[in-house]
């Protein structure tokens, strides 16, 4: 028996192994026999059986983790998970990191308090010569911030006592398996040589020594002259500061993968180029990392003030956090985080699960950024990459996810100052390859919204996307379906194929029907110069239709008959409108009516252009924008005229 476990325990070939299994099952059942004939034996021999059964469990345990280890791998796992077991092996101390082994990797010299914006407070100043106030505007011309206020605040500022909440504070990182090294990857373009150098100094001050591999700054064409030699010979003295350049302007994308290709650290950690690092702020993400290696894993993001260049602490206590979503335009936004994840973290060193991210300050393991498809490096400049890797690394078995115990601030502007060297349509097209790649069928949603994106689309004019497309396929990623229902179930859906769509246009005065900024239900609707770009102009019929008369009519009766078929529209799919919604629309004294007061008959099309608006508490429109689940009532004469038509849409000819 012996020798059977020293045989099952060494590797084989197939054929052996086959052989070998043959054989055990052939042993199995011999013993099987004798333990079952045991089983009626007197009470003496009770102990031999039990032994010889623990024998025989112990055999069998052997031998099927043998046949396990022998098997070929048949799932490909990222590749840094073994990574990280091989460093499990080389050096893992037990127990925790002290201090004194997390010591930053240099010390920041003593503080004046009195200095401009010191412990991370704003820059004040009252009294201004003209020309101060001229070089202050130079600097908003230049930066869309205060550069005025940041070039006289130290590099090396500190950001006053550490004021996350107290399990931040207190959070120790294991040993085992150890944190990852780090490279921090800073993309800039013409950046202000103090928000720039703030930067690094910060990141400098604030990360563990033995973690920080280097500081890579990558250099996207600036054409400012400090940022050449002078920047190259100052960041000299720092040791760990390199900086790499990208001769053409080729935006964001292609130069972080310039950094990520020079870096040397396990886990690249991306910040802009004006930022400045709370206390503690590296650990939890390399720990999030070690912990789950397909984790991609973002601070949480505090504002320095643009103007004042204040840094907004963490607060202790009741923080309400973000996380990232986006709206059927594509575009990236915040919203509160929903009560089942907030009932989920016990506490906040817990990590915030996030449909997407912001994606300029994240961390991820170098290897895992490889595995999942890096970027797409025929995007252009800037511009929806961070959405596009938010599908992408949800889609593909990832996870994104915001570290409140990690806090950077970021100066957040209002504007962009840089060019857009082939304008802004690179931005729609960035969108069309991630919408073409990643969201199926949702991708129409998308593309009633932007007429720029649609035509691209219908054009291909996209460029080609095979390479993506082959890497969703070799890493079995999910479909946008799975990745709505589970990992942003909150979000609201158009119907995929609505009867109509399109802008609702004043023909009168030209204006559009439009839901308004940050209108998410419950504000009235404005009327809005039609831009024709869709975005808060897109209307869809709620229910499917099949209504005849449109192909018939000449031009200016359709625009009518699409009215007309609206409305009818709407008294046939009252059913599917909830009551609640509808209040009691159908009596008839509540239904449409003109300004004069008069009933307008629903059917009559020739009325409908005599309409001066809708009117009354409960006149609906079974028309929904695209941001709400809910149709909007029109409640307000000063709607204007609402005799409509319904123009950009699939199905309306006019
Ligand atoms: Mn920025």
């Amino acid at each position: 028996m012996a020798h059977l476990t020293r045989l099952l325990r060494r590797h084989y070939g197939p054929l052996k192994l086959a052989l070998v299994g043959v054989v055990f099952v052939i042993f199995l059942f011999i013993m099987q026999r004798d333990v079952s004939s045991g089983d009626q034996r007197e009470e003496p021999w009770l102990k031999n059986i039990v032994d010889r059964k623990d024998q025989m469990i112990d055999i069998m345990m052997g031998a099927v983790n043998n046949i396990r280890d022998s098997m070929p791998k048949l799932q490909i796992r990222a590749p840094v998970q073994q990574e990280a077991l091989e460093q499990d092996t080389k050096s893992c101390l037990p127990g925790y990191y002290t201090p004194a082994e997390l010591k930053p990797f240099m010390e920041r010299p003593p503080q004046d308090p009195n200095s401009p914006g010191a412990d991370g407070k704003a820059f004040k100043k009252d009294q201004w010569t003209q020309e101060e106030t001229k070089e202050k505007e130079r600097g908003y011309e230049k930066h869309c911030f205060n550069a005025y206020a940041s070039d006289r605040i130290s590099l090396q500022r500190a950001l006053g006592p550490d004021t996350r909440p107290p399990e931040c504070i207190d959070q120790k990182f294991k040993r085992c398996p150890p944190l990852p090294t780090t490279s921090v990857v800073i993309v800039f373009h013409n950046e202000a040589w103090s928000t720039l150098l703030r930067t690094v100094f910060s990141v400098l001050y604030s990360s563990p020594a033995i973690l920080l591999k280097e500081i890579i700054l990558v250099d996207d064409a600036s054409t400012d002259d400090y940022l050449k030699d002078e920047l190259d010979s100052y960041v000299k003295q720092l040791q760990i500061v390199k900086v790499v350049r990208q001769l053409e302007r080729k935006g964001l994308i292609t130069a972080r993968l310039l950094g990520a290709s020079v870096a040397t650290g396990d886990v690249l950690t991306f910040l802009d180029a004006h930022c400045e690092c709370f206390h503690g702020w590296l650990e939890p993400l390399l720990s999030r990392i070690a912990e789950e290696p397909t984790a991609v894993v973002s601070p949480d993001i505090t504002t320095i003030d643009l103007n004042t260049f204040e840094f907004s602490k963490p607060i202790q206590y009741g923080k309400q956090h973000s996380r990232g979503n986006f709206d059927w335009s594509l575009t990236f936004g915040w919203e509160s985080i929903p009560q089942h994840e907030k009932q989920r973290r016990k506490d906040e060193t817990y990590p915030i699960k996030t449909p997407t991210f912001a994606g300029g300050l994240f961390a991820i393991s170098k290897s895992y950024f490889e595995h999942i498809g890096s970027y797409d490096d025929q995007m252009e400049i800037w511009g929806g990459e961070n959405v596009e890797m938010s599908f992408r690394v949800w889609q593909c078995g990832g996870q994104l996810e915001i570290i409140p115990c990690s806090v950077v601030g970021h100066v957040f502007r209002s504007k962009s100052p840089h060019t857009f060297p082939k304008g802004t349509q690179v931005i729609s097209r960035n969108q069309v390859r991630l919408a073409e790649v990643w969201m199926d069928d949702y991708k129409e949603i998308f593309y009633r919204r932007n007429q720029q994106a649609s035509q691209m689309a219908r054009e291909k004019t996209y460029g080609d996307l095979a390479e993506r497309l082959e890497l969703k396929e070799r890493l079995h990623c999910k479909n946008f379906t799975w990745y709505l229902q589970t990992i942003y179930p909150e979000i609201f859906i158009p119907d995929l194929t609505p009867a109509f769509y399109g802008a609702i246009r004043n023909e009168g005065a030209k204006r559009c029907l439009d839901v308004g900024e940050n209108n998410h239900g419950g504000k009235p609707l404005i009327m809005y110069p039609c831009h024709g770009m869709g975005g808060n102009q897109v209307w869809n019929s709620r229910e499917k239709s099949s209504q005849g008369g449109i192909q018939q009519s000449t031009p200016i009766s359709a625009r009518v008959s699409v009215c007309a078929m609206k409305l009818t529209l709407l008294l046939l799919s009252s059913q599917a409108l909830s009551h609640a919604l509808l209040g009691d629309w159908r009596k008839p004294q509540n239904r449409f009516r003109g300004c004069t007061g008069k009933d307008v008959p629903l059917h009559t099309q020739k009325s409908l252009c005599k309409w001066n608006c809708f009117i009354g508490p409960h006149s609906m429109s079974l028309l929904m924008s695209e941001h709400t689940p809910q149709g909007f009532a029109f409640r307000d004469c000063s709607l204007e005229v609402l005799c409509c038509s319904m123009i950009s849409g699939k199905q309306v000819l006019l």
